[in-house]
């Protein structure tokens, strides 16, 4: 692991760089020639596996090698040599576990067999898998209320491990089946439905293929969805332009060198990716888009005045959408002046994207956590929608809107029914084929379940995959919490701080990965994801299971089942688990439009999709039309701004670094970013420094500037200089958690704000000298 130093990087994304970073991992995990062999079989359709990384769609027709950087340190993290077994729970107390840093316990390698807390020793000990199960069962099954316990879920589960879990949850009588999507695109799940009478996005591969051009929002494609630069790399050589808005420049939307073509890498001929670039303050888009709305309307209005074709898609607007008025009034009204300052871009920046945009007759627009993650995430999402809208870039080819989704299969769980909205659920279709009655009251997301520990009305928390402590805001408050929990499980595939925060009676319950041949009743299981093209298909594992004790999610949700639920027989769990393709009949029977013939249609090649209204322009919204919606606000956030006054504020994003994957730390190295052997930094403005009176290299404290008398602190952080708007700063995530208050998140769909927190920073007085190169913030002794 190298020292920790700071040096721009000049390469490409990709390029040799990116081959160089895959075998280093392979050989550090212990696994060459098991991570090599299992590459092979990455994102192959039914006779491989999906890759356990981004939700990126695969091509119907793979290339030689489908993965990317970033997917192979994936596999290669799963497929590890590595095992946290038994004898290391022997040797270490987990009082002594909560001082390590998440780098170093995941890096003990994958977990072996099931174990259970221990009180008298702080251990983990050993258990066997029906004692755990029936023991766990029986207390869920004697608490008060099912209302007490939450079923967490990370977007990695397969469907049928999804509907499944939400299934158990809903027999024993809740709806709390909050999932990492609450953290992530749940902003995405609320504004779409209202915009365009669909949840999700709405373009497919083949759009990517037919598209004039791409507006590009708070998205690192470089690092977060690596697989999706060969898209883009085809679209820019057919030259189409890619319009980026995102505070810090990042290599991946800047070039490429396609690491799989000899060609490319021998010559290091690199795709310039983003055709205009544009460094938006942290929180600014929906100025920023309103000011390209605004500059559409100057240009129309010229187009009219000289008889020009018109830069409206008038007939669009009239017979498909609804509120164009009330938006167009909206957005005339801002002044240039109010734009310019709430984006941080120049009138000319926004009338140059205006300008291209008007000239492209098929646009997608593409968006990340840099829109979702704030307070006004909704809001940002709808103006996306409306500036494609303007031009009827809607429901026709090579057009539309692309959330990129986070995890493998966080959009496919919704699709079977893990979400805390009873209104979601097709409680008719459960009633019929499981003869009960689903529960009719919401269920709490994450930010409420957070809410219920704190305030100790729930008292279980299992949770099916995640780390769900440690990516939670608001750390300092959440953990003691969590510790008066009177039951935790955690159904993971290593050990991470959430098997450690953990509640009077905890298990950690470990399972096969994805990689993992899953083999029930002799037969070798396929499951099935859906991706952010709403694409579903099957997969398989590969390789050997990483210990005879594991066991698959589906099993361990059916025996779980089995000892919780009064009646173990409905559903027929054992055959369920005996034949995984029973579990898709019973899903096709819940969600018949989108799973008919299940298990014939995820052999297709390529996969299927699912229905969706807006891809064909009919609008299930309640106005039967796509709706402009016209923005409340500019401001980043009306509760905690920083004030002309208080210039000592910065406002904060938290951001994934090119070597994690989520809570999981690869390694200290953000390559692209050219930051190494550390993440205990903070990127700032150098005329903020100079304001601060702060060097490169000085070691500060973050504080929350927020007056709900809790002091929320994380430090040392190193000062660094870096290329982003003044007044913003970034850091990265999870470390910096603890700055984000539980009641900072977006408006309506309760995701944390993790991408625009106000803070102020102060020098660090003494510091415990960092003990090695690669130190972590130890990850509760920094509370100030
Ligand atoms: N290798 C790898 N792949 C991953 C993950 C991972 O951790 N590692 N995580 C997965 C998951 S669960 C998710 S949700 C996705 C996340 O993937 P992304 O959506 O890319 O999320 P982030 O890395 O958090 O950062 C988003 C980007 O938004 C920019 N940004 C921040 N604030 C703003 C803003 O106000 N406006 C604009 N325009 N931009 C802004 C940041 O500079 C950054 O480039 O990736 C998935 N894929
Ligand atoms: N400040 C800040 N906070 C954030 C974010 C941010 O940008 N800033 N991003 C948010 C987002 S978008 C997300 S999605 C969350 C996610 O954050 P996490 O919960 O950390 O994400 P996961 O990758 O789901 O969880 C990792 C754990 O899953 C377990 N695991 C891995 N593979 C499997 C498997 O196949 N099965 C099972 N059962 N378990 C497995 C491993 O034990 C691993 O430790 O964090 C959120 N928190
Ligand atoms: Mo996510």
């Amino acid at each position: 692991m190298s020292a920790i130093r700071f040096k721009p990087y000049k390469g490409p994304s990709g390029g040799w760089g990116s081959a160089y970073s895959v075998t280093n991992i392979l050989f550090r995990e212990g696994a060459p020639i098991e991570g090599t062999a299992a590459l092979f079989k990455q994102n192959r359709p039914i006779s491989g596996f999906a890759c356990v990384s981004c939700a990126w769609a695969k091509p119907g027709e793979t290339r030689p090698l489908e993965f990317c950087e970033n997917g192979a340190k994936a596999t290669a993290w799963e497929v590890t040599s590595h095992r946290c077994d038994a004898e290391f729970f022997a040797r270490h107390r987990v009082a002594e576990l909560l001082n390590w840093s998440d780098y170093d316990l995941e890096q003990q390698g994958r977990l072996t067999q099931p174990m259970r807390w221990d009180a008298a020793t702080d251990r983990y000990v050993p258990v066997d898998w029906q004692q755990a199960l029936q023991d766990i069962g029986s207390r869920l099954a004697t608490l008060g209320d099912p209302n007490q316990a939450v079923f967490y879920a990370s977007g990695r589960a397969s469907l049928e491990a999804s509907y499944m879990w939400a299934l158990y949850a809903r027999l024993y009588g809740t709806n709390n089946l909050p999932d990492s999507s609450n953290m992530c695109h749940e902003s995405t799940s609320v504004a779409l439905p209202e915009s365009i009478g669909i949840p999700v996005g709405t373009v497919t591969l083949d759009d990517f293929d037919k598209t004039d051009g791409f507006l590009f929002f708070g998205q690192n494609t470089g690092s977060n969805s690596p697989r999706m630069l060969h898209e883009l790399q085809h679209a820019r050589k057919r030259g189409a332009p890619i319009i980026t808005f995102n505070p810090l420049r990042e290599r991946g939307l800047e070039r490429f060198v396609n690491p799989q073509s000899p060609t490319e890498m021998v010559t290091g001929a690199e795709t310039v990716i983003s055709t205009q670039y544009h460094q938006v303050s942290i929180g600014g888009d929906t100025a920023a888009i309103a000011g390209i709305c605004k500059a559409l309307f100057e240009l129309d209005d010229e187009a009219k005045a000289s008889g020009q074709p018109r830069v409206l898609d008038v007939n669009f607007i009239e017979e498909h959408t609804h509120g164009f008025d009330a938006f167009e009034q909206r957005i005339r009204a801002y002044t240039w002046g109010a734009l310019e300052k709430r984006s941080g871009l120049t009138r000319g920046a926004m009338e140059a994207t205006a300008h291209v945009y008007a000239r492209c007759e098929r646009v997608i627009g593409v968006y990340g956590m840099g829109l979702t993650q704030h307070r006004h995430g909704v809001q940002n999402v709808q103006m996306v929608v409306n500036l494609l809208l303007m031009r009827g870039n809607m429901g026709k080819p090579g057009a539309g809107v692309c959330p990129v989704r986070g995890h493998s299969n966080v959009q496919g769980q919704r699709t079977v029914g893990i979400t805390e909205k009873a209104a979601q659920v097709p409680a008719d279709n459960l009633r019929q084929q499981y003869g009960f009655e689903p529960p009719a009251e919401n269920g709490v997301n994450t930010v409420e379940a957070c809410e219920g520990v704190v305030a100790g009305h729930i008292k279980a928390f299992l949770s099916l995959g995640g780390n769900f402590v440690r990516a939670a805001p608001d750390t300092y408050q959440l953990e003691p919490a969590w510790k008066n929990l009177d039951l935790t499980v955690q159904i993971v595939t290593k050990l991470n701080r959430s098997c450690l925060v953990h509640g009077r009676t905890a298990y950690i319950l470990p399972c096969l990965g994805r990689t993992e041949v899953d083999v029930q009743n002799g037969i070798e299981q396929q499951h099935t994801t859906e991706d952010s093209t709403s694409c579903i298909r099957a997969w398989r594992g590969v390789a050997k299971p990483a210990s005879e004790h594991l066991r698959s999610e589906p099993w361990i949700i059916a025996e779980l089942a089995k000892a919780t639920l009064p009646n173990p027989q409905t559903p027929p769990w054992d055959a369920w688990v005996a034949d995984y393709s029973q579990i898709r009949d019973a899903i096709a029977g819940t969600y018949p439009e989108t799973f008919h013939d299940f298990n014939v249609r995820m052999l297709e090649p390529g996969g299927f999709h699912r229905p969706l209204g807006a891809s064909e322009r009919k609008w299930t919204t309640e106005t039967g039309k796509a709706n402009f919606i016209a923005p409340k606000t500019l401001s980043v956030d009306d509760d905690i701004e920083p004030s002309a006054e208080r210039r000592d504020v910065l406002n904060l994003m938290t951001i994934r670094s090119n070597d994690q994957f989520n809570t999981t730390v690869y390694g200290y190295d953000d390559r692209f970013r050219g930051i190494l052997g550390t993440r205990s930094v903070i990127l700032l403005h150098r005329n903020d420094m100079a304001r601060f009176e702060l060097n490169e290299g000085d070691l500060v404290q973050a504080c929350t500037a927020a007056n709900d008398g809790i002091h929320r602190e994380v430090g040392p952080l190193r000062v660094t200089p870096y290329d982003i708007p003044e007044g913003c700063c970034a850091g990265y995530y999870p470390e910096l958690n603890p700055l984000v208050p539980l009641w900072h998140h977006a408006e309506k769909a309760k995701v944390p704000a993790a991408k625009s927190i106000p803070i102020t920073l102060r020098k660090t007085i003494a510091v415990a000298v960092e003990k090695t190169p690669v130190e972590p913030i130890p990850p509760h002794a920094v509370n100030g």
